[in-house]
């Protein structure tokens, strides 16, 4: 059994969310869940039904590490789905009762689809990483643009994974995009995950990157090391040992907090806090872009 990789966001005088949960089938559902004070969570007993199913775009159960983000009137949710295997699936929401799926927003395979939480010159802006249809070492991130949430094109590079040339071994298996990206005095904050292969397996960590706020496919810091990297109990075992995975982040710019959440061994769901000043200094002050 496990809850994690999850995504949460503001909603009314609290927050709300979308989390994977994991039975003992291990088969992976999305679940809302609600919560007054981002730490103590309701979760639904059963998972998201959605009001429209079109056979075309695939099932919907098959589900996991969902985003959510607010832009506009909607919250929309982005998901792993399962379309022929595994890519980016989409649906929105007005009250986490209700959801409408839209078109899986790229061809199969996909995993890590994260919205940008504005438009930005009218587009709508999606980060994700291509794929094959396993853990395979495989996986740089790319960012693509749509008019509508429907069609999605104009794809562009945005940052590949580490390896020997670069000395980034943290990161030299594969990278993928985590919390909807934050946008910060120098541009868009992108916390992501980075992942290396070992003799026992990979091993999931957090960076982060600061994205151009006009061009967000141009990388203009990226941090030359691991800001969190598996080391408590919690993280080091579990269902799949030596996992952090970010799927949401809350900040509040004024009060200059930033709260980071993520999956810990595929089993749970963690919080992390930073100043968020401190978070994106350091991030800016040990850069390497490549
Ligand atoms: C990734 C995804 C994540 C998972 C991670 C580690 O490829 O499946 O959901 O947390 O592997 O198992």
């Amino acid at each position: 059994m496990g809850i994690y990789n999850s995504a949460v966001v503001p909603y009314g005088d609290g927050f709300a969310g979308v989390f994977r949960v994991e039975l003992g089938n291990r088969f992976p559902h999305l679940h809302a869940g609600w919560s007054e004070d981002g730490l103590d969570w309701q979760i639904e007993p059963q998972p998201v039904v959605f009001t429209n199913q079109p056979p075309e775009i695939g099932p919907g159960d098959y589900a996991y590490d969902p985003r959510v983000v607010k832009i506009e009137d909607w919250y929309y949710v982005t998901w792993c789905g399962g379309f022929n295997g595994p890519t980016i699936s989409v649906a929105r929401t007005k009250n986490f009762r209700e959801f409408e799926r839209l078109d899986n927003a790229f061809l199969p395979f996909n995993r890590n689809g994260v919205l940008f939480p504005r438009r930005i010159g009218g587009m709508y802006y999606m980060l994700s990483r291509p794929s094959d249809n396993g853990h395979t070492p495989f996986g740089d991130i790319y960012i693509s643009q749509s008019p509508d949430m429907i069609h999605w094109g104009r794809h562009r590079l945005v940052m590949r994974k580490g390896g020997d040339e670069t000395g980034q071994w943290w990161q030299r298996t594969k990278i993928g995009a985590g919390p909807i990206p934050i946008e910060v005095e120098d541009g868009w904050l992108m916390i992501y995950h980075g992942v290396i292969d070992t003799c026992n397996g990979f091993v999931y960590s957090m960076g982060a990157a600061i994205l151009d706020r006009d061009e967000p496919w141009r990388t203009l810091y990226r941090v030359n090391q691991h800001m969190l990297t598996p080391d408590m109990p919690y993280e080091v075992s579990g269902h799949v040992p030596n996992v952090v995975f970010p799927c949401a982040a809350l900040h509040d710019t004024a009060a200059n907090r930033l709260a980071i959440y993520y999956g810990a061994a595929d089993t749970s769901c963690c919080v992390a806090y930073a100043h968020l000043d401190e978070f994106v200094e350091f991030v800016k002050s040990n850069s390497c872009v490549f």
